[in-house]
Formats: structure tokens, C-alpha cells, sequence
């Protein structure tokens, strides 16, 4: 018998949530493969935040505290896996929240998205009316007021060619990603490497414990953050199977 503390309890929740939200509909069956690509992420990670990974989440609570447009953007995995976490982190950050997935249904899974977070009072953009240039898929297909206005975007599990179409586009990006090595992670401004039922609830005490810090300090906070380094060192701690000093 696993005891009830043991890491296995969480990815089996985990994975109990991703099968649910394939009935429901607000996760594409795909986004079962998505979950496993990250587990094993996160086995290698020993199942829990890393010390690099806390620098990650500091310098992106500094970069949405400086934000004039902060948005979060959410798929169907998100939404199942830490939608009212993520309700918390758009009221302390009064950031808009905006659907926006890969698989079809597309509008259909936007729509039954929203309505997962009314369950907790929560409106979300879910009607595009715009388009992110220099992308093909229909990820570039987003609200005027939401991704498209934004200056700063946050991105959950997503390996795909969005991130570096809004950095073209002018915005500064945040991805969540367990895969350091994905096209989001590498091309984001700031870039999470921490499974995300982790990272949004230590992002939102970030959050608040940063909203007394004045911009000077934010933004020197920030500047001091070098993606790229941060990146490579958590690469050799998941090389080295998490153990790295
Ligand atoms: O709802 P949709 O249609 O937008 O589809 C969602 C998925 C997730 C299928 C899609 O957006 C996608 O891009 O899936 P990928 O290509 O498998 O990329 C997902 C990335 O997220 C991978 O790099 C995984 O390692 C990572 N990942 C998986 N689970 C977690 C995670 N990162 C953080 N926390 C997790 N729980």
C-alpha cells in the first residue's frame, strides 16, 4: 500500500483529473499523452521543486507584477489540473484569463472551458476576434481585449510554435513547461521547468509577498534573471536525476 503522502498519490490525482476532463471534454485525449511526457519529466525532478525552479517563479512573479496587460492563457490539462489556482493568481494580478487550445473542437472545448471556471465566478475570453501573426495553427486565433493586447502572456504546457510567434509580436512570454528542452521553454522570456499544480499556487504566494516591492525593485530583480542559465542548470539536475547541488 503507497502511503498517503507519497508522491504517487499526487500523480495518480493527477492523472485521475486528465481522464475526467477527456469525458468532460475539456481535455483532448492527446492531452493524456501530454501528462505522461511530463511525469516523466517529473520523476526526474524527484517529484518536486526545484531550487532553480523557485528563481524561475520569483523572476516571472516580478515580470506579471510589472505588467500593464498581464493574461493567462489556458488549454484543457490547465484548466482540469489547477483552474482555481489559476483564479487566484488573475485576481491578485486583475489579469485576464483567455481559452486557447490546440486540438479541435476548438471553439466547442473554449466554450466548455469557460464554463469550468464559473465554476469559481470566473469569466474567460473565449471568442477570437484576432490573430497572432506568423502562426499556422489555430492557436493564432485569439480575443482583441486577451492575448492579443497583451504585453506579458502566460503559457502552461505547451510545446509548440506560439511563444516564439508572440515574442515576434512584441510580447514578453512565461511558459510552464516540464520540458526545458520544448520549443515553448526555450523560446519563452522566463520559463518555469516545475509540474504546474505546483508552480501556480508557489506563483501566487510570490505574487503577494512581491506586490509591497516597489517597480525599482522588481524590475532590478528581474534583470538580474538570465533565462538561458537557469535553463541549462536545471537540465543537468534533471541529467543527473534531480540530485544536482
Ligand atoms: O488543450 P489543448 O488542445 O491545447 O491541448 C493541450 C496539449 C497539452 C495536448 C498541447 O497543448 C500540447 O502542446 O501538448 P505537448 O506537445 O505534449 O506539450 C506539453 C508540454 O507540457 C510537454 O513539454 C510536457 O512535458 C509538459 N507538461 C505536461 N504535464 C505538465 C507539463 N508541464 C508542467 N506541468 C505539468 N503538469
Amino acid at each position: 500500500m503507497i502511503p498517503k503522502n507519497h508522491p504517487r498519490h499526487e500523480s495518480l490525482r493527477q492523472r485521475h483529473l486528465i481522464e475526467e476532463g477527456v469525458k468532460s471534454g475539456i481535455v483532448t485525449p492527446t492531452g493524456m499523452i501530454a501528462q505522461g511526457r511530463g511525469e516523466a519529466f517529473d520523476y526526474l525532478l524527484g517529484e518536486k521543486t526545484a531550487p532553480e525552479a523557485i528563481l524561475e517563479i520569483e523572476a516571472s512573479a516580478c515580470m506579471l507584477l510589472l505588467a500593464k496587460k498581464p493574461v493567462i492563457s489556458v488549454n484543457g490539462n490547465v484548466t482540469v489540473l489547477c483552474a482555481k489556482e489559476i483564479v487566484q493568481l488573475a485576481k491578485i494580478l486583475g489579469a485576464k484569463i483567455e481559452a486557447n487550445v490546440f486540438y479541435a473542437p476548438i471553439e466547442k472545448r473554449k466554450k466548455v472551458i469557460a464554463k469550468e471556471f464559473k465554476k469559481y465566478k470566473m469569466e474567460v475570453l473565449y471568442k477570437s476576434n484576432a490573430t497572432i501573426p506568423n502562426l499556422t495553427s489555430d492557436r493564432r486565433n485569439v480575443s482583441r481585449e486577451g492575448i492579443f493586447s497583451a504585453d506579458v502572456v502566460l503559457i502552461m504546457l505547451e510545446d509548440g510554435d506560439r511563444t516564439e510567434a508572440l515574442m515576434k509580436f512584441g510580447k514578453k512570454t512565461i511558459a510552464i513547461d516540464l520540458n526545458p528542452k520544448s520549443r515553448t521553454a526555450q523560446k519563452a522570456s522566463v520559463t518555469i521547468v516545475d509540474n504546474v499544480v505546483r508552480a501556480i499556487p508557489l506563483l501566487v504566494q510570490k505574487c503577494i509577498e512581491f506586490r509591497k516591492k516597489d517597480e525599482k525593485w522588481l524590475k532590478a530583480k528581474l534583470k538580474k534573471f538570465k533565462n538561458k542559465i537557469i535553463l541549462n542548470k536545471i537540465l543537468q539536475r534533471i541529467r543527473q536525476g534531480g540530485t544536482v547541488k
